[in-house]
């Protein structure tokens, strides 16, 4: 008999909301790191979601989850990321009314900086994170700029409910489960610039592009997925939280299962170890880019030798330079 696994520590930062409440039971259940694997849970809040976070936490006991091994509520970030294996990051500052995007992004650079420094301080030394919290992509760089000794590749942007998003759009629209889609690569920012590409997505093995006309995929898909977040407001009067929540466990699976040889999307840094791919993809260093990416020894990689069209270099671009400008927005903060 193989001996017990040691249990993973998962943080989870914005636990009381409502990402969280779709979220943490999947993990307790052992759906994000294998039904094999004991869990630890820290929830992290802020004083004022603390109460939330703490029912959410009765109600993890109640489940008598077998492999749950402990859930701890805090709003002490050094204890929230004490010895963390896995930091799911999706607390942060929503944009009011009127709010600046320099603003915003100053909001959020409050929280992902301390947060960054945090993880950097306590964390496990294979600690991954997840950054959720919008805007995911710069968030993500925030973080990781001020962990220095972690490496830059070990923060990542959730870019995968685009691609699932994608992935099920065209399923419907060539009626065909979504298991016989593959090769959709969602690039740049999550945001409404983002471009899903499906210039090397089959079905079957068959191009999309012998599927579906390129009006369709031009007027009708490409918008509906990057404005999809947009669309869930106004039908359910509040975002997207369950398929968030399902998002972020394909993301953090894959990461530590592994993807064989089918890329998916996620925001990854495109310094070290995937700056050559980045950049050979016209993606500078020091950003927080959405790319096809495979799962490689239990570290995303960039998929690289992929043709890119005209039309898609000029959505690739123009979202990589709202990237850019938000990144230089932070800088002028003086927060990066
Ligand atoms: P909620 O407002 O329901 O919950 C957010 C929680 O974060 C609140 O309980 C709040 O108290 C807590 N929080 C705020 N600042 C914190 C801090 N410094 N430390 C710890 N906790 C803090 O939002 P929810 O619907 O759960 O969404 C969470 C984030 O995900 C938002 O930023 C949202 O924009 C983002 N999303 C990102 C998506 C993506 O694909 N990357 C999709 C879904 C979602 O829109």
């Amino acid at each position: 008999m193989a001996a017990p696994r040691e249990p993973v520590t998962v943080t989870i930062t914005g636990a009381g909301g409502q990402i969280g409440y779709a979220l943490l039971f999947r993990i307790a259940s052992g759906e994000i790191l294998g039904h094999d694997t004991p869990v630890r849970l820290r929830l992290l809040e802020i004083p004022q979601g603390l109460h939330a976070a703490e029912g959410t936490a009765l109600e993890l006991l109640d489940s008598a989850f077998p492999l749950l091994r402990s859930v701890e509520v805090t709003d002490v970030p050094s204890s929230a990321f004490d010895g963390t294996n896995v930091a799911l990051l999706l607390g942060a500052r929503p944009r009011s009314a009127g709010m600046e995007r320099a603003d915003l992004l100053e909001a959020n650079a409050a929280i992902f900086a301390p947060q960054g420094e945090a993880i950097n301080e306590h964390a496990a030394s294979d600690v991954r994170v997840l950054v959720v919290g919008n805007p995911a992509n710069t968030n993500a760089l925030i973080a990781a700029s001020h962990a220095p000794d972690v490496p830059t590749e070990r923060f990542t942007a959730m870019t995968r409910l685009d691609h699932n998003r994608a992935i099920a759009q065209l399923a419907l629209k060539i009626e065909v489960p979504v298991t016989a889609i593959d090769g959709v690569i969602v690039w740049g920012n999550h945001s409404a610039t983002q471009y899903p590409d499906v210039s090397h997505a089959t079905v079957d093995g068959r191009p999309v592009s012998e599927l579906v006309d390129a009006e369709w995929l031009d007027e009708v898909f490409v918008p509906r997925v990057a404005r999809r977040g947009a669309q869930i407001i106004e039908v359910r009067g509040a975002s997207s939280a369950a398929s968030a929540a399902s998002a972020a466990i394909d993301h953090v699976y894959d990461w530590v299962n592994g993807t064989s040889e089918h890329w998916t999307s996620a925001g990854v840094t495109t310094g070290g170890t995937n700056a050559d791919a980045a950049t050979a993809y016209g993606v500078p260093e020091g950003l927080v880019c959405s790319l096809p990416v495979k799962s490689v020894g239990g570290e995303w990689v960039v998929a690289t030798g992929l043709e890119i069209s005209a039309d898609a270099r000029a959505h690739i671009d123009a979202s990589v330079a709202e990237l850019a400008e938000e990144r230089d927005a932070v800088r002028a903060l003086g927060l990066l």
